[in-house]
Formats: C-alpha cells, structure tokens, sequence
C-alpha cells in the first residue's frame, strides 16, 4: 500500500494539535471522488482525498471477481469532461472489464495528476459540524483528524458488502469469498465443490465463468432476476473512430436522456399496439443494451399490464435457452415486475444451467437455514462444498454514508435523521449539514442511471456552488428544509407512480433486514433532473442558505 501523503505539504497544512486542515476533504477515490479532486483543484481549494482501499478506483477496485464488468457500454462510461481524455483513450470491447475500467482509471489519475491528493488505507471513522467555526472535523480509523470547510461523500451507492443474515457464516472451513472483497491474486476453483449464493448482477456474471472451472457449481437462488444478453464483442477500431467523430452530441444525448444512455424515447403504451408488433419491437431491441427493453414504451414501468408482456418475453427468452422446463422455470422471475430489481446483462448465465456439473437451489421453497463447517444447509438438506462464494449485495445508497458516525448542525446524528429512510435535497445535501454533500446520494438518479453521467453532473454541481458561494464571500451552502421536504416528497410521489415499490429490492433497502422500505431513487429522469439543478443554480441556488458559519 503507497501512502501517497505521507509528506502532505503544499495539500494541507498541519497544526500543533496535529489536526490538518484543508479547503476540502472528499471521502472515496472511486470514479467521483477523482472527478472533484481534480475540479476543486481547479477552483484553487487545497483537497485531499481519503479512501478506505489499499488504491484508487473505488468500486472497480474492489469487485474483482471472474467476469466482473461494466453494463454500461464503455464509450459512455467514461468521463466526458476532457476531450482530448475520451479522443486519447482506446477502449478494447464494447462492454469494458474491470482490469480495463481500473487502468483507465489509473491513466486519468496519472493524467491529470491526481495520485497526490489521495491518501490511501484510510477509512473515515467520523465527520462532526462545529456550530461555532462552520468548519468539519473528520477522524480516520487510524485516529488521524482533518479539519475541513467542504466534505464531499463521494462514497459509492454499492460499497457496503453484506452477508447472509444466517446462523454460521464464519464457521464454513473452506475457502470463502465475497465478489466485492475478491483477491488480487486469480483464483482457481478447478475440480472444486463451489456454492455461488445470490443472483445478482456480480453472481449472474461470475456463475458462468466459475461453472468453467469447478467440477461441481451449486447456485443457491433466491429471487429470479430478468437478465439479457450483453453480447459483449471486442470494439473495432472504426466503430471507436466514428463515436469519436461525434462523441460530443453523443454526451449530450446522454445527458439529457432518461438513463444517462442515450436510447430513443418511447411515443406509445406497450398496449395500445398488436402484440406481434410489440413482439418484433423487443426483439429489435433484445441484447442492444441494458434499458432498450424497458424504455420501449412509455408504461413499461408503470402499468403492471404493460411492463408483464416485457417480463414474458424475457421469460420466453430463458425458456429458448434453458433445456430443462423446470429449471427454466425456477429461473423465470415472477414475483416483481421486469426492471423492478435491477436488470442485468450477461455472457451465457442462462445456458450455464445446461451444464452437468451445475445445479440450482430454490431458496423461496428451501431457504437457507446456515453455513455449517462443511458447507450450506438448506431446509431441506446440506450441500457440502470446498469453496463459498458470497454474491450477496450490499447494503445499497445509505450503507456506507451510515457506517460512518456522522453529526450536524446541534450534533445531531445522520441515522437520526434518516431513521425512516433518507430524505434529502436534490440527493446532493441533507439539511443540517452544511457544506455536506454527497455524490449520486439517495434522492438522486444514481443508480437508475448511467452512473458517470450522474457523476459528473453531481461532482460539477458542488463545484459550481461552492464557487459561486465564495465569490459572493460566503463559506457555507445549506440546503434549507423546506427544499429538502419538498424534493424528498417529489421523489416518494414520483417513485410511487411508478411499479418500484412493489419489488423487494435493494432500491427499496429491502435487501437488508430492518431497513426502512423506501424507495431511494429518483425516478424522474436523468435529463429532467439535469434541467432542474441547472435552473436552480441559474437562479442562484433557490432552496440553498449561502452563510458565513
Ligand atoms: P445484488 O444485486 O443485491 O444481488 C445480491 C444477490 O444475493 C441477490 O440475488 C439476493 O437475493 C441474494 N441474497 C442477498 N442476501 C441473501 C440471503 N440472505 N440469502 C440468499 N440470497 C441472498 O448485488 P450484486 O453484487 O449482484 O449487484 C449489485 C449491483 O452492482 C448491480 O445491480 C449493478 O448495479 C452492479 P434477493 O434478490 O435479495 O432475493
């Protein structure tokens, strides 16, 4: 591990109580916290970024298991706020992996000289608002103390990994893993027992490459997932010339579109067409990309008649594919609406189950009862296995934003205030935390979204207020509760417009057991969202106290 600040001068400044005082301290060096270290640089504030991992690049730093890899096309999963970066920079396939994803990564950072603001293996522990200065103070697990006017969290909506909430995880005597903690070093299941629990995006990705190499692959489901082909191909050097060509309109349409991926906008009701059109409009868009399906009309995810002739087709698919009925069967989601749980895009996840040596578990009619020395228990018997694969989630949006002991104006605690759930201002800042924000924060497009459009579009926001604050000779931004009760309420109705709430997923935190079920997306659109944040900032910052503690 490279402390990169272990000589900090010039980054921040040191005081006999040895507490550093910056301008700006960001929590992450994942895609967004690099982003405002190089934007707040810009501004002039001295910034330093701390970051739990043992290096930079934040979820793809972590998720380093086989198969591991973006769902949204490289060329626009990328950063759009240098063009000589995205004419410079040659992706190798259509769907980047995560070795890819890292070194570009390490290329931005190099780039623009970014590894010396980031001091590695270093969790934050706490970040307290002082009433008196209007300033944070921020420790770290190791006991070190900043002192800070901005704290940006740009921690990741996926980076707090959980488990089973089973008797005996920990007594398993094999090896066990968790896809978001996977070595650095390959690991090789050949001829091995392995168990696989969840079936997620990383479990839908990795099943297929393990089943590979294990002599026997048991998949422990426990709630079917719609996934669709990635048909994932290497990027030739013309198709890359030719978005190259006019990647600056392709970002716009990004930008203003619903996902942060440009698809073209749904005029009609998926039941107000003759089912063999509607047929031959999924099949036309089947394995293009990951939101194609669901932005086919303009119901697909509102009207539960209309989103079920997409799950059917999706259902119809996995029969195709799957030979055994049953285990067809078992794999077909029916218990939420299509796109309700996150989607996922896969290489060969459902014909994997066409393998001898790979099995599948109903959890919903044998559930999990333990892990046990040798391996899992179901209600029904135990499997005994050499390896346990953990593809078990995270607790999604709030889990690490909580896991740090976080106070406000008063002290009042974070988890205080989001006992029922997360309520913010634009997903960007909570009232009573001043010069707080948060990169695709609850309340945001975030994860129903092009991630690094979100990003950017946040990581610009909070630059562009904290230059605006200053230039009018203020140090603090606050949203005021008014404006945080009105989005929060926005948010709850739009999303209750929606077919959302009726799945239990990790965007309703129902993944996690006594989480408050709320659904923590915004839904409204990446572009209308964009548009809004625009006209506030336009109008100078309507629903934002400007102060000077
Ligand atoms: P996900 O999508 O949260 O998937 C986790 C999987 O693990 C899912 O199938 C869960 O079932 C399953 N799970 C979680 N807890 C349990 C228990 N206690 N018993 C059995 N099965 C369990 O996480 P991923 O890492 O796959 O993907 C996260 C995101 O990363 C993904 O959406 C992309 O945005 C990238 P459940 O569905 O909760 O019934």
């Amino acid at each position: 591990m490279t402390d990169t600040l272990a000589q900090p001068a010039g980054t921040a400044s040191g005081s006999a109580s040895d507490t550093r005082r910056v301008d700006a301290l960001v929590v992450g060096a994942g895609l967004s916290g690099l982003y405002m270290l190089h934007r707040f640089r810009e501004l002039g504030l001295t910034t330093v970024v701390l970051e739990a991992g043992g290096d930079i690049g934040g979820t793809w730093y972590w998720n380093r298991y086989p198969g591991a890899r973006c769902d949204v096309e490289s060329m626009e999963y990328s950063y759009s706020f240098s063009p000589e970066l995205e004419q410079e920079w040659d992706w190798t396939e259509k769907y980047p992996t995560q070795p890819e994803i890292l070194r570009y990564v390490h290329h931005v950072a190099d780039r623009f000289g970014l590894h010396d603001g980031v001091r590695l293996g270093t969790r934050v522990a706490s970040a307290h608002f002082g009433d008196e200065d209007g300033r944070w103070t921020v420790t770290t697990e190791a006991g070190e103390r900043w002192d800070t006017e901005q704290l940006v969290m740009a921690t990741g909506c996926l980076s707090t990994s959980k488990l089973p909430e089973i008797p005996g995880v920990g007594t398993f005597a094999g090896r066990t893993f968790h896809t978001a903690h996977w070595p650095h070093d390959p690991v090789d299941f050949t001829g091995r027992r392995v168990a696989v629990i969840g079936t997620g995006s990383s479990g839908i990705q990795a099943i297929p490459l393990i089943a590979e190499q294990a002599g026997d692959l048991t998949v422990f489901q426990r709630t079917a997932n719609f996934s669709m082909p990635a048909n994932n191909a290497p990027l030739s050097d013309e198709a890359q010339t030719e978005r190259k060509k006019t990647y600056r309109e392709h970002r716009e349409a990004a930008r203003t579109s619903g996902f942060g991926v440009p698809v073209p906008e749904a005029t009609q009701s998926a039941l107000e067409v003759d089912p063999d059109e509607r047929h031959a409009k999924y099949e036309s868009v089947w394995g293009r990309n990951l939101v194609g399906l669901l932005a086919s009309y303009t119901d697909s995810i509102v009207d539960a008649d209309a989103n079920e002739t997409a799950a059917e087709f999706v259902r119809e698919k996995i029969r195709e594919v799957v030979h055994d009925p049953e285990t067809a069967e078992t794999l077909s989601p029916r218990d939420h609406p299509f796109g309700t749980k996150r989607p996922c895009l896969d290489s060969g996840y459902y014909a994997t189950f066409n393998r001898p040596n790979v099995h599948l578990v109903d959890l919903k009619k044998t559930p999990l009862t333990e892990v046990t020395e040798h391996g899992v228990r179901t209600s029904e018997r135990e499997y005994e296995v050499d390896d346990l694969v953990f593809a078990t989630g995270f607790d999604a949006m709030t889990g690490s934003l909580l896991a740090m002991d976080v106070r406000g104006r008063g002290g009042r605690p974070l988890a205080d205030k989001w006992a029922d759930g997360p309520v913010s201002h634009l997903g960007l800042q909570v009232a009573g935390f001043p010069n707080l924000y948060m990169i695709t924060g609850p309340g945001s497009p975030s994860v129903l979204s092009n991630m690094m459009v979100s990003i950017e579009q946040h990581v610009d926001f909070v630059a562009d207020a904290v230059a605006f604050a200053h230039a009018r000779g203020d140090t603090v931004v606050e949203s005021t509760e008014d404006a945080e009760r009105g989005w929060t309420d926005h948010v709850r109705e739009v999303g209750e417009y929606t077919l959302y709430p009726r799945a239990d997923s990790w965007y309703m935190g129902a993944n996690v057991p006594g989480k408050p079920r709320v659904f923590m997306a915004y839904i409204g659109g990446v572009g209308n969202y964009r548009a809004h944040c625009d006209q506030l900032a336009a109008d100078g910052y309507p629903g934002f106290a400007f102060s000077s503690t």
